[in-house]
């Protein structure tokens, strides 16, 4: 095909996918509406990142650069735009951070000219990904993304890797101030910036004074494996240019038989609403096809956001369809969320590490999910048990205590 008609097609067909409009699908859990389409693709990147558009060097319009996904996306809406730093992997697997900006959060999300340039006044890292935008009470926009580098401990094994959490800060998310990693003993990911100060008299039993920085942390042993980490966890720091874990609280632990028996991990900066501080995190169980990663919901006290107060039992959000399938099977995962002005929330999630999308609830009805969702009992008797408050409830009587033995028809 001629170059200029198939250049034509191409932008003609990028532009269509990029202003498709999007629609909630038509029955859900009552929740939150999941929409149709995802958000942002690989295809949604723009054409200039991809194609060389000159006829003489590229006379076969080839991809000179070809994008693989987009995932796992911190969110912020800012000065009225609803903004996503979006998790870009190329086909050579690095990942960068890239902009994409919708007017209403739902759909028509374009990417920004050009991908962040993330200084890197510190240790450069290999790899770069999941960044959590936190708007913090000191005035800055901060960036905690995990930095990813090799184990030059074990210099034979390719594989071997360290995570650790890199900092920046922005007021616009074009300039970047980027700041030292977390030090921290134990290798981190998806470390997350509480939004308000936490002023303490005490810390770690020591008498102090003033105000603190508090980072929802997840201590691992290794780069893959938690291990001994016990799950989600809460450390306070005074500096934020020289932020150190001295002493780390686990304030959501893994449990045995759940969802977040393998592994777990804070999703995006907390939502502060007027009966406590709402939660979206990710719960990982191992499967004999491999891991599998859903979103669950828990709750802290304003008073004490290391205490929690509700969570619901089992997984808030799991992949259904398409879901299901792209690079790493099986895995929903959520880094950025948007509360609006009019009491929505705007949930950005990420199907098998592959694409974006979004599910829109509000707060008043994530308060009601975590108040009033039974929380998990841990075993198959209190299951079932709390099924049967439910049924008795329903009945407007108490449950039966033994199963009927005639029929039900
Ligand atoms: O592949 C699934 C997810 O795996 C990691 O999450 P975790 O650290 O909890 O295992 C992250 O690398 C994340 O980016 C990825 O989506």
């Amino acid at each position: 095909m001629d170059y200029e008609v198939r250049k034509k097609q191409l932008i003609e067909r990028h532009w269509a996918l990029l202003t498709q409009k999007n629609e909630p699908m038509e029955w859900g859990n009552g929740i939150y509406e999941r929409y149709q389409r995802p958000i942002l693709t690989a295809e949604h990147t723009p054409l200039e990142w991809r194609y060389d558009f000159d006829k003489v060097d590229n006379p076969y319009l080839m991809q000179r650069i070809m994008m693989n996904a987009v995932l796992n996306a911190g969110a912020i809406k800012l000065d009225g735009r609803y903004l996503l730093v979006c998790r870009v992997e190329g086909a050579d697997r690095k990942s960068f951070f890239a902009v994409a900006e919708s007017p209403n959060g739902i759909d028509n999300f374009r990417f920004w000219p050009e991908p962040i340039t993330m200084p890197e006044s510190v240790l450069p890292a290999t790899n770069v990904y999941d960044m959590r935008l936190t708007q913090h009470e000191d005035g800055w926009i901060y960036g905690v993304f995990c930095v990813e580098r090799h184990d030059d401990s074990c210099p034979g094994d390719l594989s071997a890797a360290t995570a650790a959490a890199g900092i920046a800060r922005t007021k616009d998310l074009i300039t970047w101030e980027r700041l030292p990693d977390l030090v921290s003993k134990s290798q981190q990911r998806n470390v997350v910036l509480h939004p308000e100060f936490v002023r303490t008299n005490m810390v770690n039993g020591k008498a102090v004074n003033g105000k603190w920085y508090a980072f929802y942390t997840r201590p691992q042993d290794g780069f893959i494996d938690t291990g001994s980490g016990g799950g989600i966890g809460w450390a306070l720091v005074d500096d934020i240019t020289h932020a150190e874990v001295k002493d780390e609280k686990i304030i959501n632990p893994r449990h045995y038989h759940t969802i977040q028996e393998v592994k777990n991990g804070e999703g995006p900066a907390p939502l502060k609403t007027p009966k406590g501080w709402l939660h979206l995190a990710h719960g990982v169980r191992g499967t004999a096809s491999g891991l599998r990663y859903v979103l669950y919901m828990y709750m802290t006290a304003l008073d004490d956001p290391t205490r929690v107060i509700a969570q619901p039992g089992g997984y808030f959000l799991a992949p259904q369809g398409e879901e299901y399938i792209g690079d790493v099977m099986n895995v929903c995962f959520s880094n950025g969320w948007i509360m609006d002005d009019d009491g929505r929330v705007l949930i950005y999630y990420a199907s098998s590490d592959t694409r974006l999308h979004v599910a829109v609830s509000s707060v008043d009805r994530l308060v009601d999910y975590c108040m009033n969702t039974p929380e998990d009992g841990l075993s198959t008797g209190a299951s079932v048990e709390t099924i049967k408050r439910l049924i008795g409830k329903n009945k407007g009587v108490e449950p039966t205590p033994s199963p009927r033995k005639e029929s039900i028809f």
